[in-house]
């Protein structure tokens, strides 16, 4: 049960959850981490699906006791609660819209080849066509990465400077599993290998990444 006073991240090391974390340590929002391991296959399981019935991670509670999915939504609500910590440009400005463009851009475009490229067998009969699924998977991600890319003000996603979309942008490039390791991030999206760089050597989140990506 929430303590009413802390957020509690449910999700595993490397995982979407890296995202929520990352905000609400840069927020400096009082926390801890719920561990779900994908390895175990604990998002399957009756206690995590009750959290979230589409068994995925990250999930959020709330210190109020209600329960955030979807990582987009669950960004957008920490950059809210802390509006001192600037996560967004300010409301109405074009770089706000820039912001919810993008988000949305890599949440419904990008991620959904996450679950493709990695658990082809759910989409394709197991074998040879969930090979082959993944591996088309892998090129759409890698396609809308570079679009990503290509939108990349630098140093930071955003003109107007740091927020959620470069914690959002990095977890994606650092995904190599699902990426293929054969994709060299610093070749082929060099702005983002330069982001993930940024974000990783915040104070505030240089343990979280830590964690959760060890050094990549
Ligand atoms: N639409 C969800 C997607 C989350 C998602 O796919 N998370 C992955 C981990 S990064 C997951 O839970 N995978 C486990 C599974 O699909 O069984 C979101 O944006 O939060």
């Amino acid at each position: 049960m929430s303590d009413g006073m802390s957020y509690t991240i449910f999700g595993d090391k490397g995982s979407g959850a890296f995202s929520a974390e990352a905000v609400l340590a840069e927020a400096g929002a009082p926390y801890s981490f719920h561990l779900v391991s994908l390895e175990r296959n604990e998002q399957r399981k009756p206690e995590f699906l009750a959290i979230n019935p589409s068994g995925k991670m990250p999930a959020l509670r709330l210190p109020e006791g209600e329960i955030i999915t979807e990582s987009a939504g669950i960004l957008l609500t920490i950059a809210d609660h802390f509006p001192n910590a600037r996560l967004l440009p300010p409301q109405a400005s074009p770089d706000r819209g820039k912001a919810y463009r993008w988000l949305a851009f890599m949440a419904s475009e990008l991620y959904p080849m996450v679950e493709i490229a990695d658990y082809p067998e759910r989409f394709a009969p197991e074998g040879e066509p969930a090979e082959a699924l993944r591996a088309r998977a892998r090129v759409r991600l890698r396609e809308r990465l570079q679009i990503v890319e290509r939108f990349t003000h630098g140093p930071w996603f955003l003109p107007s400077g740091f927020s959620i979309l470069d914690i959002y942008a990095a977890m994606f490039s650092r995904w190599r599993g699902s990426l293929g390791r054969d994709w060299d991030i610093s070749v082929h999206v060099p702005k983002l290998h330069a982001l993930g760089k940024s974000v990783a050597e915040r104070p505030a989140i240089a343990p979280v990444w830590d964690r959760h990506f060890n050094g990549r």
